[in-house]
């Protein structure tokens, strides 16, 4: 898998994918992350990438015409361009799977108050929000979207199961956790994890996921797939 970065502040992307498993797949050659800086695309002394907006108004506007030739160096095959803006549609699990899917993505990292529409009719298939807040730039958005789209390819996670049984992907929140030691300050492992008993512990887990599901993203509980049981437990 191919991602071609396309961004006013290539210098971001130095160190922040350069650990852990995103680091690993790239040490591994199961991913490549080409680093674009759109300033190179620019054919004036100042490396103008932005200029102020027609009509009027606050803030600069960048400019349509380095992005466009900067996407024309990177890439030839018709790849999803994905366009970082809040104005984007919402990334989800779903998005990030269909993404997955493509052997090479685009990413144009949007800045100041927002880019050129011809960089969103004419160039960007995608353009992808990452949550309802507005951040000063599309740099950190595209590293979410590189490191999502990364744990789904094939070998890159150790365990195919972790990455099938995400929550978010069967539409509930994960169970909580623990490892040793059993006795914590005080803290201490709820009993039925040390019990041995599988049928037990897996009804536990159902349910602390329910729990947990209700109550910080009751919305996701209309696209999981519940059981008469779980629908009697969250009635409860
Ligand atoms: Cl993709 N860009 C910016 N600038 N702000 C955002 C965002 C993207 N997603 C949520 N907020």
């Amino acid at each position: 898998m191919r991602f071609h970065v396309l961004t006013l502040f290539p210098e971001a992307f130095a160190q922040p994918l350069q650990f852990s498993i995103v680091a690993r797949a790239v040490q591994r050659g199961q991913i490549n992350i080409d680093v674009a800086d759109i300033r190179d695309y620019t054919h004036d002394a100042h490396g103008t990438a932005d200029d102020y907006q027609f009509g009027g108004g606050h803030g600069m506007v960048m400019k349509p015409e380095p992005v466009f030739e900067a996407a024309e160096a990177a890439e030839r095959a018709q790849i999803p361009v994905i366009l970082t803006t809040p104005q984007g549609e919402l990334l989800t699990q779903k998005l990030v799977e269909e993404l997955a899917s493509s052997p090479a993505i685009a990413i144009i990292c949007g800045h100041y108050a927002g880019v050129d529409e011809r960089i969103a009719e004419g160039l960007a298939t995608r353009p992808v929000s990452i949550g309802d807040y507005v951040l000063t730039g599309g740099e950190l958005p595209a590293m979410i979207i590189i490191d999502a789209v990364t744990r789904l390819l094939p070998g890159v996670v150790g365990s195919p199961e972790s990455v099938a049984g995400d929550s978010i992907t069967t539409g509930l929140l994960q169970h909580p956790l623990y490892t040793r030691p059993a006795e914590f300050r005080g803290m201490t492992v709820p009993e039925v994890l040390l019990s041995g008993h599988h049928a037990e512990i897996d009804r536990w887990r159902r349910r602390k996921s329910l729990e947990r599901t209700l109550e910080h993203r009751p919305d996701l509980l209309s696209t999981a797939s519940l059981t008469n049981d779980d629908r009697r437990y969250l009635a409860g």
